[in-house]
């Protein structure tokens, strides 16, 4: 039986490194519902990884994004699902416009000591002090359901592949 192709998505973080404050997203619908998450999504065929990133910010929380930084790269995988999900995250810290809220999702800024993690993904605690302190990393993360890691990898890395191609297919 041939292997599913992974999905591709994208995760950006807004940061304000001078009042050391993150920007987080109440997720009102669809998948993560409920969850403060960074703001991104599926990246559609015909843009790029990173313009996917952007437009999703821009969908999510009306703001417009010129630089964004690849930080990270987690594998999410799901019992039961042979499609893996790609996550591309993203690091932000200059924007135009206000945060505003949308039919998905509702800003808030949190202190970076005041991450409200018991109400975000598990996975969450666990890489974003390598977020805040500025390194780059790959995680995998294996789910049973949406709230129980099985398993887990996490390490810093020195670069990642390419965010700036034309994706041809769902795959990237
Ligand atoms: P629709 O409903 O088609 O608009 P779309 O906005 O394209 O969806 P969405 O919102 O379902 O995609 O994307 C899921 C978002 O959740 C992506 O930004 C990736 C992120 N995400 C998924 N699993 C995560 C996890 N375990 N931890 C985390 N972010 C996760 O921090």
């Amino acid at each position: 039986m041939a292997a599913v192709p992974p999905k591709v998505f994208t995760l950006v973080l807004i940061r304000d490194l001078v009042k050391q404050r993150i920007l987080l997203g109440m997720k009102k619908r669809g998948f993560g519902e409920g969850r403060w998450n960074g703001f991104g999504g599926k990246v559609h065929i015909g843009e790029t990884i990173r313009d996917g990133a952007k437009r999703e910010v821009l969908e999510e929380s009306c703001l417009k994004l010129d630089k964004i930084t690849q930080v990270g790269r987690i594998d999410f995988e799901f019992v039961g699902d042979p499609q893996i999900l790609n996550v591309h995250v993203f690091q932000a810290t200059e924007y135009q416009g206000e945060p505003g809220e949308t039919e998905e999702m509702r800003p808030q800024w949190f202190g970076d000591n005041e991450i409200p993690f018991s109400s975000m993904w598990p996975d969450d605690v666990m890489w974003y002090p390598l977020l805040l302190e500025s390194k780059q990393f790959y995680g995998y993360f294996k789910f049973k359901g949406l709230d129980d890691i099985l398993e887990h990898t996490l390490k810093e890395v020195e670069h990642f592949d390419d965010v700036d191609h034309i994706v041809k297919d769902c795959s990237g």
